[in-house]
């Protein structure tokens, strides 16, 4: 299980890709660190514990279906390991500030690099549907 903070990612997630994904800033992860989890993409369930700013959206009762992606993002060039989430059920909000958990239940695949941001782009929304199919909550 992780536990952490939604922090401020690159930028590029709603700009660029039209996914907009929430960058975790951990304070724990229990079980192994976060070197140890292979790059690629993930998916699992993930609540809210804490609603800061309180958004309506936000409901710290439920989980929530998300996709994370954890690694380098090797198509952008990154050079720190770092998890973002995308939460299936919701569009474009800023949830910077608040502290989350996430419970990551199964591998999708290994972070890859494209020759075109469309390939990324449509790995990711297979990401989403392999996710959205097989999640139960
Ligand atoms: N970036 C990559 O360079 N390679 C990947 O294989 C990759 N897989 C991703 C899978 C998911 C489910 C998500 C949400 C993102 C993925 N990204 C990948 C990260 C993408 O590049 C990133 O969201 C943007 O850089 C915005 O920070
Ligand atoms: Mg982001």
């Amino acid at each position: 299980m992780i536990k952490g903070t939604i922090v401020t990612g690159f930028k590029r997630g709603s700009k660029f890709l039209g996914i907009p994904t929430a960058n975790i800033e951990y304070s724990d992860i229990i079980g192994c660190s976060l070197l140890d989890l292979i790059p690629g993409a993930y998916y699992g369930v993930f609540k809210f514990k804490t609603n800061k700013n309180n958004y309506d959206l936000i409901n710290l009762d439920i989980p929530y279906k998300a996709v994370l992606s954890i690694g380098y993002n090797p198509y952008f060039e990154n050079n720190i390991k770092t998890i973002e989430v995308f939460l299936i059920e919701y569009d474009g909000l800023d949830f910077y500030g608040e502290e989350v958990e996430l419970e990551i239940t199964n591998f999708i695949r290994c972070e890859s690099n494209f020759d075109n941001f469309k390939d990324l782009v449509t790995a990711i929304t297979y990401d989403i549907i392999t996710a959205n199919n097989k999640i139960y909550k």
